[in-house]
């Protein structure tokens, strides 16, 4: 696992050279969810690729951007599921952007994830890596090394309020629920990159960071392997809850390798507004 997450800084620094020194256009190509591909994508895709196919313990990685997962080593422990570059088309507009990853034994339900790490590009390199808990690194551009920064521990209620998915779309009583947060002094932060979006909320105490089921899209937009279950690992771990509107995400299996799920992270205190808005609306 330690040679796992010690690959993930590497691909990170590598990642973070691309976004800074490629071209950012769009590829010609889909991925298999239907998100036209930005040709970052496909080189984060093959920089992680690269570097996990090096590590024995690797079983098998699947990528958000592959249909298929890719087998590496029969006899290795662990699963790989990522999201390389997570919200790559607002890199366009100069924003934050971060890749995911979520390890796993046995299959990829959220009851066998056993660790998650996620990096964020932004004005500085971040990566955090949750386990028994959750540590923040930041990298040093001197030592060219990740300093150890601090744990991240959730508020039992927090300040912030990501409110996901198209606004028109949303169930009444979701709306409703968001408006009242509102009403309460939440302030908004969205900015549409999943992985900012909810490192925010993660280092400013809590909050909640909500991609509900809309008219438009019943079961979310958020993939479960790559980036609802290893992000509800993070949540739970730093002392927060992540649910699907009634239910532990990582007590969700899956059908598909990319299949979505509506998704609530956040303190104890917000997800517990969530559970009595939600109860009995299936
Ligand atoms: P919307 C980026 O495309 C992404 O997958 C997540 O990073 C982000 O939280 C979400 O989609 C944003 O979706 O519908 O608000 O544009």
């Amino acid at each position: 696992m330690t040679e796992i997450i010690e690959k993930i800084k590497d691909i990170a620094v590598e990642i973070s050279d691309a976004i800074k020194t490629k071209d950012t256009g769009y590829a010609d190509t889909c991925n298999i969810s239907g998100d036209i591909q930005v040709k970052l994508d496909v080189i984060s895709d093959d920089i992680v690729e690269k570097h996990l196919s090096c590590v024995n313990s690797v079983n098998e990685i699947i990528s958000e951007e592959k249909e298929e997962p890719v087998k590496f080593n029969e006899n290795g422990k662990y699963l790989v599921a990522y999201d390389p570059l997570d919200g790559s088309s607002l890199i366009d507009v100069n924003l934050s952007v971060g890749s995911i990853f979520g390890i796993y034994k046995g299959d990829y339900s959220g009851e066998n994830i056993v660790a998650a790490v996620y990096v964020v590009y932004g004005p500085r390199l971040e990566l955090v890596v949750a386990r028994d808990n959750v540590e923040l690194f930041r990298f040093n551009e001197k030592t060219q090394n990740f300093d150890y920064i601090r744990e991240i521990k959730l508020n039992e209620k927090g300040k912030i309020l990501g409110p996901g998915g198209t606004q028109k779309c949303w169930y009444p009583y979701h709306k409703e629920m968001i408006d009242n947060l509102f009403k309460e002094g939440y302030r908004l932060r969205y900015s549409g990159g999943m992985v900012p979006d909810l490192h925010q909320i993660l280092l400013k105490g809590g909050g909640l960071f909500a991609y509900p089921g809309t008219t438009d899209k019943p079961k979310g937009k958020l993939r479960k392997l790559f980036e609802v279950f290893p992000f509800a690992y993070v949540f739970n771990k730093a002392g927060g809850l992540a649910i699907d509107g009634e239910n532990d995400l990582l007590k969700l299996s899956y059908q598909g390798f990319h299949d979505t799920t509506p998704c609530f992270f956040g303190s104890n205190y917000e997800i517990e507004v969530v559970l009595n808005t939600y109860k009995g609306r299936k």
